[in-house]
């Protein structure tokens, strides 16, 4: 029995190691890039979680569905958050997407990604394509708790750009969220950067701010959409904003300490609901 048993240990212990040493480096595989091509036409749980409506809800949905992530509805902004990673803020990383968007309304409307900071819901970076009653190019917004130093905005102007990409990038060495844009993807990439912002108090030419950054603290994406009609009953059908290929370097597991953030906001509530009361008080300050 004692050669058994020793027999089994023996053999367990190198197979342990060597299960985690594997499990470590398809770890550091897996999270060295990820992305999303959107061409199963399901909602991936592992990568995507609760879709968030702001605003006026239930009026519009993000769908996975002809090979792309589309926005269709009324006016309302759909976010949908990218759970697989975060983003640190003490390494650089980038995250981009694909963007389509020919919603020629009575109104505004937006497809692309936004970056939240790790302390404040309300504390973001977005870059998208836009349309405001007809012309399209590049927006880009800095908003913060802690107020902004500058416009607080960027913007590539009216560039008729209806198939291209935006991308926000991370230095951490400056602390500075960099926006840029792709005008037509179907030549491939071909980056310019319209934008800058520093979330550490300085360094952005078009907005700086301090969201009081600490060692291991990690910023979170989310892609949406968005819209706003003069006309109550003008819509955004399928095909005519979508998103696709988004794509992230630099991102890590995300570390289970956020929940702290929420609890600190005075709501211990669970699934949704943390996310609703999240949504809540950033609405409000956008409002402001
Ligand atoms: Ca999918
Ligand atoms: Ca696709
Ligand atoms: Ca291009």
């Amino acid at each position: 029995m004692n050669t058994t048993h020793t027999n089994v240990r023996g053999t367990l212990v190198p197979l342990l190691s060597i299960a985690v040493i594997m499990a470590l480096f398809s770890l550091a595989q897996t999270f060295a890039a990820s992305s999303d091509d959107f061409n199963d036409n399901i909602k991936n749980p592992s990568k995507w979680g609760t879709d968030q409506q702001r605003g006026f809800r239930g009026l519009t949905v993000l769908t996975e569905t002809n090979q792309r992530l589309e926005y269709t509805g009324y006016s309302g902004y759909s976010a949908r958050p990218w759970i697989l990673t975060q983003f640190p803020s003490n390494a650089d990383w980038e995250i981009q997407i694909d963007t389509f968007n020919v919603t020629f309304l009575l109104g505004n409307a937006a497809f692309g990604i936004e970056i939240h900071g790790p302390d404040n819901s309300s504390d973001r970076v977005s870059a998208e394509l836009y349309s405001v009653f007809g012309p399209v190019g590049f927006g880009s917004y800095l908003t913060s708790a802690a107020g902004i130093d500058g416009d607080g905005f960027a913007a590539s102007g009216d560039i008729d750009a209806t198939n291209g990409a935006v991308r926000i990038a991370f230095d951490s060495a400056t602390k500075v969220l960099t926006v840029l844009y792709d005008k037509d993807v179907t030549d491939g990439y071909q980056w310019v950067e319209y934008g800058s912002f520093g979330i550490a108090g300085a360094g952005g030419a078009n907005g700086n701010t301090n969201w009081g950054l600490a060692e291991g603290d990690q910023f979170s994406a989310f892609v949406y959409g968005r819209s706003r009609f003069e006309n109550p009953r003008q819509r955004i059908t399928s095909g005519q904003m979508f998103g696709d290929n988004f794509m992230e370097t630099g991102g890590v597991p995300p570390k289970p300490a956020s929940l702290g953030n929420i609890s600190t906001r005075g709501r211990v509530e669970t699934g949704d609901n943390v996310m609703i009361g999240g949504v809540s008080l950033t609405e409000h300050n956008r409002k402001k």
